[in-house]
């Protein structure tokens, strides 16, 4: 009996994950690593990957005791509006995305023009996602996604997602030495995940590659293409910051929402109702700088009022450009850092 706890602790350290199991009570995967990569090939094949990009792809890959780690981590719940946006708003962001549109005009006016989204929403996503293509992270997209999918805490999800890698590669739109990411699997310099890659990576050069990794024009294209995808309007911003009326609690009885709507759920359950902007007006509701919100005469035009921080913090009617953003990624934290970041850039 000794023998045997002392022999499945010592599994347990040789795994490297041990401490993180006990602790989330995550089982371990039944199968050896090799017994289960053995087994995800054959599925892989049925699906028609070929025998040189598995060979090529999964040759010498190995569960990174690292990643798990970072899976396990607890979300810092901590960081205000305020830091946030601090932090991933800050002045060298601003001034190295200025500096990185300048640099990238051409191609980011062309993309912008013939995606239908503006480049500063494509250059403020880009931004905020990986500092503009500097670091797009560096773990080998495939080895990451097999030590999730090994893992038992989303194994279904994450080997959804690797068999798509797979894809990805068996297509030849990248080198599997190229294709880099987050330890989480989201790829390139946009982050998209293998599954995203199919319905919104856009080849814009033509080259018959969506290069997501190293082709700025594809880059770009793809950014805007998942915005256009999600009910991006380019004659429309996103939004804007507001003045509220000095009453907020009262006003916000009358604004909330009775039901969130199902998808994205947990940012827009804080959201307001969507309304005009003429019954934002008439709620008392202005422009920062206290004038009169403006007459877009669209009907269809509507804005739920969301506040970060509170009641006593910045107030912002957000438009459908905004959802879009939240598509990509759905945190009001998240948009609204992509939000401010573009009005920077313009
Ligand atoms: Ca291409």
């Amino acid at each position: 009996m000794r023998y045997t706890v002392l022999l499945m602790g010592l599994i347990g350290i040789l795994l490297n994950i041990g401490a993180a199991q006990a602790k989330d009570s995550i089982p371990a995967n039944p199968l050896s690593f090799k017994q289960w990569l053995e087994e995800l090939k054959r599925e892989a094949r049925e699906q028609g990957i070929s025998e040189n990009t598995l060979a090529v792809a999964l040759d010498g890959v190995q569960p990174v005791p690292k990643i798990i780690e970072l899976d396990r981590r607890q979300p810092e719940f901590t960081q205000t509006f305020a830091e946030y946006i601090g932090r991933r708003v800050s002045p060298a962001r601003i001034e190295l995305g200025r500096k990185k549109m300048a640099e990238h005009q051409e191609v980011l006016t062309k993309v912008g023009r013939d995606m239908g989204v503006q480049p500063r929403f494509i250059a403020a996503i880009w931004g905020m996602e990986t500092n503009y293509g500097r670091y797009t992270g560096g773990y080998y997209v495939i080895e990451a996604l097999a030590t999730l999918a090994y893992d038992m805490r989303r194994p279904a999800f994450f080997r959804r997602e690797l068999l798509r890698a797979l894809e990805i590669l068996d297509q030849g739109h990248i080198d599997p030495k190229n294709m880099k990411g987050s330890w989480a699997g989201a790829m390139g310099q946009g982050q998209f995940m293998p599954s995203s890659f199919f319905t919104f990576a856009y080849d814009y050069n033509r080259d018959g590659r969506k290069d997501i990794w190293v082709d700025q024009a594809d880059v770009f294209a793809s950014i805007a293409n998942y915005l256009k995808k999600h009910g991006w309007r380019e004659d429309r911003t996103w939004g804007r910051e507001v003045r509220l009326p000095e009453n907020v609690e009262e006003l916000w009885e009358k604004v909330k929402q009775t039901e969130p709507p199902r998808s994205c759920r947990r940012a827009l359950k804080h959201h307001s109702r969507q309304l005009s902007l003429k019954e934002w007006s008439e709620l008392g509701v202005k422009t920062i700088y206290g004038s009169d919100l403006p007459d877009v005469g669209d009907r269809d035009f509507k804005a739920s009022l969301v506040m970060p921080a509170g009641k006593d913090g910045p107030a912002y009617l957000t438009y459908r450009n905004f959802r879009a953003i939240l598509s990509y990624n759905c945190s009001n934290y998240y948009a609204l850092g992509v939000s401010l970041l573009s009005d920077q850039l313009k």
